[in-house]
C-alpha cells in the first residue's frame, strides 16, 4: 500500500516551508475543518489546549479526513504519551521544555524504534492512517516521523548543539512565549521582541549547521516570513480560539 498523502518529513527534510494550524479546542471537526481551508498541517495541543488522549485519537484522523498533516504536542515530560500518539497516528510530536541532551535523549528514546530507541511496538492505527502496511510502518517509521524539541529556555539554548546531536530527535520547535519570559528572567513576554528574535534567528541556524529541521510558533502572520527568512520550515500560524472568536465578533458587528 503506498500512503495515501505526501510524508510530512519528507516534506521538510526537502527544505519546504509547512505552515500547521493550532488547535485547542478537543473538537476533532474544526481540526478537519483546518485541512479543508487549506493548511498543510493541523498540531493538536496537549500543553496548553484543551485536547485529551481521547480527542486527539478522533482529531488525528479528522485531520486525515482534512487533508492536513498531523502533528501533536505533548504536555511537558510526557515521553510515554509521545509513544502513544504515534501509534494513534502523529506523525509528528513536539515535545515542549526540552532543556537537556538528557530530555531530548529521553524524548527520542519514546520515538524511535530499536536500534535508534525503544519505542515499544503496536502501530495499528498509526500504519492505517500513514496508508502502510504494518511491516512497512516498522521499516519507514523511525524515518518518516518526527521528534521536534521545543527550545524555550537559556539552558535549551546553552544545551543546544548537543540537543541537536542526540540520534533520533529531527529537529527544533521554538516556543518565542516562553523563550522571552525565560530570558528575560519572567520580567515580560515580548514574543516578537529584539531579543526573542535574535536567539530564534541563532536556534535556526545551528539546527540547520546540524542538519535538522527547524520549527517555530508564529503569533502574528508577518512573523512566518521573517521566520522563513531564518531558516524555518515548519512554521505554526493561526490558532482555533483566537479564529472563532475573531470572525465571531465580526459576524456580531456586521449583523448589529
Ligand atoms: C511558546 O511560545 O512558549 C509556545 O510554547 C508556543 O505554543
Ligand atoms: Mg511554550
Amino acid at each position: 500500500m503506498t500512503p495515501a498523502q505526501p510524508i510530512l518529513a519528507s516534506r521538510l527534510k526537502a527544505d519546504e516551508a509547512i505552515v500547521t494550524a493550532w488547535s485547542t479546542l478537543a473538537v476533532p471537526i474544526l481540526a478537519e475543518l483546518f485541512g479543508r481551508a487549506g493548511y498543510a498541517a493541523v498540531t493538536l495541543d496537549m500543553q496548553h489546549g484543551l485536547h485529551d488522549l481521547a480527542s486527539v485519537r478522533e482529531g488525528v484522523a479528522s485531520i486525515a479526513l482534512g487533508g492536513a498533516h498531523r502533528i501533536v504536542r505533548i504536555p511537558v515530560g510526557e515521553t510515554a504519551t509521545a509513544s502513544r500518539l504515534l501509534d494513534m497516528g502523529a506523525e509528528a510530536v513536539i515535545a515542549p521544555m526540552i532543556n537537556s541532551a538528557a530530555d531530548a535523549r529521553a524524548f527520542a528514546e519514546a520515538m524511535k524504534y530499536p536500534p535508534l530507541g525503544a519505542r515499544s511496538w503496536g502501530p495499528q492505527r498509526g500504519a492505517q492512517l500513514a496508508g502502510l502496511s504494518v511491516p512497512d510502518y516498522l521499516v519507514r517509521a523511525n524515518d518518516e516521523t518526527l521528534a521536534l524539541a521545543m527550545i524555550e529556555t537559556p539552558a535549551a539554548i546553552a544545551a543546544l548543539d548537543e540537543i541537536l546531536a542526540v540520534p533520533g530527535i529531527d529537529g527544533v520547535f521554538v516556543g518565542p512565549s516562553d523563550l522571552s519570559l525565560t530570558l528575560s528572567g519572567g520580567a515580560k513576554l515580548d514574543p516578537g521582541g529584539e531579543k526573542t528574535l535574535a536567539a530564534a534567528a541563532e536556534i535556526a541556524t545551528r539546527a540547520r549547521a546540524a542538519g535538522k529541521i527547524a520549527g517555530i510558533f508564529c503569533l502574528e502572520p508577518e512573523t512566518v516570513g521573517k521566520a522563513k527568512a531564518m531558516g524555518y520550515r515548519l512554521m505554526a500560524y493561526g490558532g482555533d480560539m483566537s479564529l472563532f472568536l475573531g470572525a465571531a465578533q465580526q459576524a456580531v458587528k456586521a449583523a448589529g
